[in-house]
């Protein structure tokens, strides 16, 4: 058990009066026994303050890439501490570790992406890109081409501009969103949207919403479109293959930027170093962050083209932009090391031709279980989708009752997976074995025959 210097009790009743959490109902949190105390972890496992082992099928929140307790990650963050914890890069400086990632990570990103401006969360960097994307149609003379498109269900970040991107419709509940200039299409969600058409088919027309929104809004008036390769905490929908070329081809006929959000999908979950190139997507700019350092330290990055790049040094002058953690010494030397890691170890390799498929086959042996509408999933990221009726796709109701039931007896036997609405998400740190993996389906197995019982009662 890690240390700790009062009691869970006292622990609890502190959190009680103090923290707000994020993305919570506080009232109903303390009413249904306050806050679960995580106290350490170790490889894929996480412990409570009760001693209890919960097996981490979600990697934090999609971010713990090298799983929990690595003595190197640490080592470099401590050696880094003492040489130097901390300065700036915006008065004409740079610290070694800062321009040696953004090395790193233009060996790694598709040619031509390659100029790299650093942030600390998702949130920043897709904020980053709306300025840096006004500018840049500034700068090319084109100042009414401001309006972003983006998905339902996508999600880009929780600041007022990014939660605009994004497309959860709970979300802009709060602060009135989405802000003007911010416009949206649906996702491709074949198995809920696409009803009998073959996924190919479906593929071409749900990316041609762009061109239709496009077209309605005026091609002189947008300014990009964004997407994440496949989509992560909106349910883990993955594009049909016919998707992404012709979102492609759209954004280059009516000059709209493509930005692909690859916070999630970046640093190997699919498989890909990218999904960028799982999918051959062609975008002018990416965001990075989450698996970047293996979530040990905060650390994003927006990652330029061509296009972007040359106009904002040819033509730019100054970007009056930027964090005071704009490229954290301290973080960027973990981010290197996992870098370092996920190469020596051929993490991402195995994710593709091992772990990956193997967690894919295994959870398609759900796919007979009276609960489950869809497996769908591809490297180390997958989704369950619970249904009322196999055949007809009737979700439950009320939506998302399925999922935490689930989620509960999942937790409720050592394993974390993530609810969203009534599907089931796995995204583990990509170090999983496949004996760790088969304790994940032996939990879920039980977790969905518990809950059918419940469902079904
Ligand atoms: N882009 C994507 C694709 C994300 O998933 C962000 C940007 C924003 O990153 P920051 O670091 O600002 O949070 C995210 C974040 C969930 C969950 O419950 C997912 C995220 C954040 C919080 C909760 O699935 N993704």
């Amino acid at each position: 058990m890690g240390q700790l210097t009062l009691s869970v009790d006292e622990l609890r009743a502190l959190d009680k009066r103090h923290h707000f959490h994020p993305f919570t109902d506080n009232k109903a949190l303390w009413e249904e026994g306050g806050t679960r105390v995580i106290t350490r972890g170790e490889g894929v496992y996480i412990y409570d303050a009760e001693g209890n082992r919960i097996l981490d099928a979600f990697a934090g929140l999609w971010c713990v890439a090298l799983g929990y307790g690595r003595k190197e990650l640490a080592e470099v963050a401590y050696q880094q501490m003492l040489e130097l914890p901390f300065y700036n890069t915006f008065f004409k400086c740079t610290t070694p570790r800062v321009t040696e990632l953004a090395g790193a990570i233009a060996e790694l990103t598709p040619p031509g992406l390659d100029r790299i401006f650093f942030a600390t969360s998702g949130s920043e960097a897709n904020e980053t890109i709306v300025k840096a994307v006004r500018h840049f149609w500034n700068l090319h003379g084109k100042p009414n081409k401001k309006t972003f498109i983006g998905r339902t269900y996508g999600y880009h970040g929780s600041t007022m501009v990014t939660t605009s991107l994004g497309g959860m419709a709970e979300m802009h509940e709060h602060g009135d969103l989405p802000l003007p200039g911010f416009a949206h299409i649906s996702s491709p969600y074949w198995y809920r949207f696409g009803g009998d058409m073959d996924p190919k088919d479906y593929g071409v027309v749900a990316a041609r919403e762009l061109e239709k929104k496009i077209q309605e809004l005026g091609p002189d008036n947008v300014a990009a479109f964004i997407g994440e390769p496949l989509m992560g905490a909106g349910g883990v929908m993955l594009p049909p293959e016919t998707y992404w070329p012709e979102i492609n081809r759209i954004c280059k006929q009516y000059d709209v930027l493509l930005i692909a959000d690859e916070v999630v999908c970046g640093f190997g979950r699919t498989g890909e170093w990218f999904g960028t190139q799982l999918y051959g997507i062609e975008p002018d700019v990416m965001t990075l962050g989450k698996q970047i350092t293996s979530a040990y330290l905060p650390l994003s990055a927006v990652v330029m083209g061509p296009r972007m790049r040359e106009t904002m040094h040819e033509k730019g002058g100054e970007f009056r932009h930027g964090f005071t953690y704009s490229g954290h010494p301290v973080s960027c030397a973990v981010a290197l090391e996992t870098i370092r890691i996920l190469k020596d170890e051929k993490i991402v390799e195995r994710v593709k031709t091992d772990t990956g498929p193997y967690l894919q086959k295994r959870l398609r042996e759900f796919a007979d279980h009276p609960l489950v509408g869809e497996v769908r999933g591809v490297g180390l990221v997958a989704a369950v989708e619970l249904v009322a009726d196999k055949k007809t796709r009737q979700p439950f109701r009320p939506e998302g009752n399925a999922g935490i039931t689930l989620r509960d007896h999942c937790l409720k036997n050592g394993l974390i997976l993530r609810a969203t609405r009534d599907s089931m998400l796995f995204s583990p740190p990509l170090t999983i074995t496949r004996d760790e993996i088969d304790e994940v389906i032996a939990i879920t197995k039980k977790g969905l025959d518990l809950a059918a019982k419940d469902l079904k009662s």
